[in-house]
């Protein structure tokens, strides 16, 4: 396939629009017919032929106006057709055959255990039909669906269904009208047995709106939570933003076979069943939570996404990154939000300042790229999200939602872009942002460097604060950037110092957001009588690397005394990091590692003084990951890290293991999912892990046996996973015939084994590819097995290189049949250059491989060319 990179610069309006679209279907898995009627009405120069998108179809006529369309009146070549001398408005009918049971790529209509589905988003829709497959060319669409009644019972498009009837011949009809003019990307039909699940939500003004969450029959029970999360979603954008639902119905499908999480189709979101099923036997807390997060975002993408879409796919961070940040509010208001804010950063370290350090960097609004499927990124979607947080850092949350509101009401109906949301913002609140905007196209993680000094004479302390971000590919040079510089002054007693800048009669709180802008700004507080402990970056408002040489006692006191909760578990992940990072390099020379003692007794202070919120305490306790560490030295040795925190965890274990035991005592509580029993249950399993590490595996054991709900069973599980004892293979065993035929369940089971540290991983990793419980045809198993191997830094990196070679071996087998999932996958091999000179080495060749096999994919070939240069 002819791919040319498309660049943002070259943005051009379409010479045509499509008015109406009209789509008639009659499905068959090995041969679909698809007749499209389209009223087209040329926008653009007079001359302009119409240059429909089209993919892997056949075209089997086409007629303008009523008449058929010889030979030479059109061309048709493999991603396009064109019809040069059309009028300037017509009626076009395309009469063309699909194959959704041979549709591998799972992108336009395919078949998922039996159940037609569609994923178009983001041009999966000239996999259907030909059309302008763009995000700026909205329609008003109805689809006529027929099918064989008795498989496919429920027929199913966006909207409202006009007309439903038996057409004799055991096919029956339905037909679906959606009012609301759409891009092509939010298409979706869904044809199938599916049972159904139902509730209805009243609007603020009064809607009826029936709910329905269609699942695999035998399933039913395992809706409710995904239910009930819509209905708080519906509730919570009314409360928040004045943002109600529009049609009478909402359909959520979950299917088994799905490349993402989950599809924002206007009225009829397609997800990922892992997002959607949870009962206490089969899902984790993190599911449930999952399950609510996801639910949310998609359904808060029916304003932010939907009614306002995106001009191009360029600006994919408009409705992504607004959307994360929607949904990650909306969990914080429902849950904690001070153990919300410590995930979202825990997931942005981990995968997304990697991204922006490495080949692959992009702004959050890219400019140009070969396969937009590739650009579905922690940037795009995580930082876009952090960069909408800083915009209501610096506008507070009553001008953030000013903000909002004016964007809604300027843009709604339309397909806008990024410039056109920050200038919403900008002018509700009367403020100049152009500088802000420069977060949108430079890539790379700021770095902030402190200068402070203390006058003691005149009660004077100054902080300097100074932004660098380092070069990225393609942008050598980088401007500084708006960001807000959230902090606080802690005294020696741990009481908050209030802030009165020079120049101000009176002080203003004890918590500020000051404006960076500059290279370097200096900010002088007044009435500070001795030098202050300085809390800065607090609730991560800028996402951004603090270099802080803080002393050890400033961050004991700032772990137990910061009155934010967020700069109290920081301060422990930067005292952890510090000690990790000496161990590290003691692990490399083999000294003996660095002592402890300091840490543990402030860990065990912090500990103490967190009152009555255990999730909260749970993630005071977690260290820092390997990712992160990773990221933190200058050449990444994988079993020095996997060492370091070993040998930091075990410390742990000793100092705090009166506290340890003291959590694992009381009465068993009953399960429910709500967050409070949920932070239960994850300070109880930390503290398992930590005592496991004394005590082996017999707690774990036990508790294995006797759990009641998945969190716990899965918890023990997990631990018993990285100990090398009898009692790992009984479990396992064990676990995998209690769970025997659950596809997601057994996922889990998959994907333990792919991130166990022990030896003999890659060689389990093979096996279990012949397992029944693995597909190559599900994406769930590819990513949970072979992803999960990926993921392990320890097996994956194995020195001989063994771990590479087995990856290119399943991209290479992938990709021909899921470029999407092959490409995934790929980006493994993205951080290569952090490596010593002999894995540098083995991760290239592996990676040249990749790029010599004739037929590689745009989607592999994009991200091999860009971690190579
Ligand atoms: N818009 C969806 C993400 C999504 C993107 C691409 C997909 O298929 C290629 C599927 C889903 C979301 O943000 O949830
Ligand atoms: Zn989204």
């Amino acid at each position: 396939m002819s791919h040319q990179p498309i660049r943002r610069a070259d943005y051009l309006p379409p010479d045509f629009g499509i008015d109406r679209v009209e789509l008639e279907f009659d499905l068959e898995p090995a041969r679909t017919l698809v007749r499209a009627r389209l009223a087209i009405r040329r926008i653009g120069a007079s001359d302009a032929a119409l240059v429909l998108d089209g993919e892997d179809m056949e075209l089997l006529g086409l007629a303008l106006d009523g008449n058929a369309l010889a030979a030479d009146r059109y061309r048709l070549e493999p991603t396009r057709l064109t019809i040069p001398g059309v009028p300037d408005a017509f009626e076009l009918v395309i009469d063309g055959a699909i194959a959704p049971a041979a549709n591998t790529a799972l992108e336009g209509l395919y078949i998922s255990s039996s159940v037609f589905c569609t994923q178009c988003e983001p041009e999966g829709f000239r996999r259907i039909t030909w059309f302008l497959d763009r995000p700026d060319v909205l329609s008003v669409f109805r689809t006529t669906i027929r099918a064989e009644r008795a498989r496919f019972p429920i027929l199913l498009s966006n909207g409202n269904l006009a007309a439903a009837r038996d057409l004799g011949d055991g096919r029956h009809e339905a037909v679906w009208d959606d009012p609301f003019p759409k891009p092509s990307y939010l298409f979706a039909l869904v044809a199938g047995d599916l049972a159904v699940v139902e509730d209805r939500f009243t609007t603020r003004s009064g809607r009826d709106v029936a709910l329905k969450i269609l699942v695999e029959h035998g399933k039913e029970g395992r809706a409710g939570y995904a239910m009930d999360s819509l209905k708080r979603s519906m509730r919570w954008d009314e409360e928040t933003y004045g943002l109600e639902y529009d049609l009478d119905v909402f359909h959520i499908v979950a299917v088994s076979d799905f490349n993402m999480g989950a599809m924002e189709n206007k009225s009829l979101n397609v997800f990922n069943d892992r997002f959607i099923l949870a009962d206490p036997a089969t899902a984790t807390d993190l599911d449930y939570a999952n399950v609510e997060g996801v639910v949310a975002h998609e359904y808060f993408h029916n304003w932010t996404g939907n009614r306002i879409t995106c001009r191009d796919w360029f600006q994919l961070s408009l409705k992504e990154g607004l959307t994360v940040y929607r949904d990650q509010e909306f969990t914080a208001d429902e849950r904690s939000r001070a153990v919300k804010r410590i995930q979202d950063v825990r997931v942005l370290r981990a995968r997304q300042f990697p991204e922006d350090g490495g080949p692959l960097a992009h702004p959050i609004r890219p400019d140009s790229y070969l396969e937009i499927n590739n650009f579905y990124t922690a940037t795009v979607y995580e930082k876009g999200a952090e960069v909408i947080r800083m915009l209501e850092a610096l506008l507070d949350r009553d001008g953030f939602r000013r903000g909002m509101d004016l964007y809604v009401a300027r843009h709604d109906g339309e397909a806008a872009t990024c410039d056109q949301f920050v200038a919403a913002m900008a002018d509700a609140n009367g403020r100049d942002l152009s500088h802000f905007l420069r977060w949108y196209g430079q890539a790379g993680t700021p770095r902030l460097t402190l200068e402070q000094s203390h006058d003691a004479a005149t009660g004077t302390y100054a902080l300097t604060v100074s932004q660098r971000t380092p070069p990225t590919p393609g942008q050598p040079d980088k401007l500084p950037l708006h960001l807000p510089v959230h902090m606080g002054l802690i005294g020696r007693d741990g009481a908050e110092i209030p802030l009165r800048l020079e120049g101000e009669n009176a002080p203003q709180g004890t918590s500020r957001v000051l404006e960076l802008t500059e290279a370097s700004q200096t900010w002088r507080f007044v009435g500070v009588e001795a030098p202050p402990v300085l809390s800065i970056n607090r609730g991560f408002a800028a996402p951004v690397v603090v270099e802080s040489s803080e002393s050890e006692d400033d961050l004991a006191l700032r772990m137990r005394a910061d009155a934010d909760p967020f700069s109290r578990w920081e301060a422990a992940q930067s005292f952890a990091t510090r000690l990790l990072l000496a161990g590290i390099a003691a692990a490399a020379e083999g000294r003996p590692p660095p002592p402890t003692d300091a840490f543990v007794a402030a860990l065990a202070a912090a500990f103490d003084a967190v009152e009555g919120d255990p999730a909260f305490a749970a993630e005071l306790l977690a260290l820092p990951g390997e990712l992160y560490l990773a990221e933190q030295v200058a050449v990444i040795d994988v079993e020095a890290i996997h060492a370091a925190r070993k040998a930091l965890r075990a410390a742990v274990a000793q100092g705090l293991v009166d506290r340890l035991r003291h959590v694992r005592t009381g009465p068993p509580r009953p399960f429910a999912p709500d967050a409070a029993s949920a932070g239960h249950r994850a300070l109880a399993n930390m503290a398992l892990g930590y005592l496991s590490t004394i005590d082996g595996p017999a707690a774990a054991m036990a508790q294995y046996r006797a759990a009641d709900n998945m969190t716990d069973r899965f918890s023990a599980l997990a631990i018993l996973s990285e100990l090398d004892v009898p009692e790992r293979t009984a479990a396992l065993a064990d676990f995998h015939d209690r769970h025997a035929g659950d596809a997601l369940v057994l996922n889990k089971w998959l994907g333990l084994q792919a991130g166990s540290s022990l030896p003999d991983t890659l060689a389990t990793v093979r096996a279990l590819l012949d397992h029944p419980a693995f597909s190559y045809g599900n994406p769930n198993k590819i990513y949970a097995l072979v992803g999960g191997f990926a993921g392990n830094a320890l097996r994956f990196h194995a020195a001989d290189g063994s771990g590479y070679a087995f990856m290119v071996d399943q991209i290479l087998r992938l990709d021909p049949q899921n470029p999407q999932v092959a490409s995934r996958l790929l980006k493994a091999f993205g951080r290569w250059r952090r490596f010593d000179a002999d894995r540098q080495a083995l991760m290239r060749d592996a990676m040249e491989r990749i790029a010599a096999t004739p037929g590689l994919s745009p989607d592999c070939r994009e991200i091999v060319g860009l971690s190579l240069a």
